[in-house]
């Protein structure tokens, strides 16, 4: 290749700002953080990069869009951000338009309901292949906002209405339960960030909220730490010390049987030091605790963990 052809291949970063729809000062960011994607330098100083590189830049941009961070996919190649993502959302077309969004929404319904009739045959080969299939489709973000929470509403109102029996509720949570562990220990694999604490009040008896919890959490640098259901206050509050938790993250489903959801909160609360943040979600938590932070939205817990994430100043 001639040095005319090689520059050929090069473009400047607002040219591959322009192609990626990444910013030009994020661009710069990463090069300085994680050394990609690499520029070369003109005599001028201006930076110019390779064109091939923008596949895969698209690929990172579409991997954040799913909810992952820049840390955990900036490095990856090509092949691994596919394989991570599924290769599907790189070639469907961009459209924004009432139409597709109206279909994007019966087709969720008509997955959730494929996954309905998984249920009622015991089908849990069928239902994993069919949770593996979309986590790559959409990302993990997505999974949990459009498609495990909205099966879990639905397979409460099965339960309600007696289309779905108790022993299909357990089998559909089983399948979801043990899909979510095996995705949060895949992602949280790396154990070197800031330490968040997942648990569950005494006496709860749900953890799906949990789980569900512990999947978006793994999306930031986070080392969870998972004690999982039913877990005594003094528990909580001794590991979140002894390990200089930054977070405690507690689920409260509307389950009848459990202790009274405020008092642990409270009691949590005090006896922990400030520089501990509580996020409390589920439908069973109380509002307005002092220094407790409810949240239900999983995207705006994702949002938050990212800006959390920054004033830790860990990358
Ligand atoms: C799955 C399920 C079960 C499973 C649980 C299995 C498991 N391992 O988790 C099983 C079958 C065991 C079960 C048992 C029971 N269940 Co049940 N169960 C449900 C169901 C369908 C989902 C519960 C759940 O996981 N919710 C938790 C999450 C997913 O939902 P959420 O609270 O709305 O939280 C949302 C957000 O806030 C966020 N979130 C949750 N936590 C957190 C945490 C953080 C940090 C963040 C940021 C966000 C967040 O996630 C959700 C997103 O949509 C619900 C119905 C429903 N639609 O919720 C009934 C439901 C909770 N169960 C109910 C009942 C009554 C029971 C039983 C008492 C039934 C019985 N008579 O035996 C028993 C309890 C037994 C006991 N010993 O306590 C009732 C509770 C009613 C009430 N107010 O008390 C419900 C509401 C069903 C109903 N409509 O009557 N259940």
């Amino acid at each position: 290749m001639t040095k005319a052809d090689k520059m050929e291949n090069l473009i400047s970063i607002g040219e591959l700002a322009r192609l990626t729809g990444i910013t030009t000062h994020t661009l710069r960011v990463w090069e300085k953080r994680y050394g990609t994607p690499h520029s070369q330098r003109l005599p001028s100083g201006h930076r110019r990069y390779p064109k091939e590189d923008v596949p895969r830049l698209r690929a990172i941009a579409k991997a954040l869009e799913s909810g992952y961070r820049a840390s955990k996919v900036v490095s990856g190649t090509l092949e691994e951000l596919q394989g991570l993502m599924g290769l599907k959302p790189f070639i469907e077309p961009n459209s924004n338009s009432t139409s597709t969004e109206e279909a994007k929404v019966s087709s969720n319904e008509m997955l959730i309901e494929r996954w309905v009739k998984g249920i009622h045959m015991y089908d849990d080969d069928s239902l994993l292949q069919g949770f593996h299939q979309q986590w790559n489709k959409v990302g993990p973000l997505k999974f949990i906002m459009d498609c495990a929470a909205p099966l879990i509403e639905r397979v409460g109102t099965g339960w309600e209405t007696g289309e779905l029996t108790i022993p299909h509720e357990h089998f559909a949570t089983e399948c979801l339960s043990s899909f979510l562990t095996s995705k949060w220990r895949q992602l949280n694999s790396r154990k070197e960030g800031w330490t968040a604490i997942l648990a569950t009040l005494p006496g709860e008896t749900h953890s799906l909220g949990l789980l569900m919890s512990a999947v978006v959490a793994s999306l930031s640098n986070a080392k969870i730490i998972y004690l999982g259901l039913n877990t005594p206050l003094e528990d909580i509050i001794a590991t979140a010390s002894k390990n200089n938790a930054d977070l405690l993250c507690i689920s409260v489903s509307s389950g009848e049987k459990q202790d009274d959801p405020e008092d642990g909160l409270l009691q949590i609360r005090k006896e922990l030091g400030k520089k501990i943040k509580i996020v409390a979600g589920g439908r069973g938590t109380p509002e307005n605790l002092p220094e407790v932070l409810k949240m239900d939205d999983f995207t705006k817990f994702n949002d938050w963990l990212g800006e959390f994430e920054n004033t830790l100043n860990v990358t």
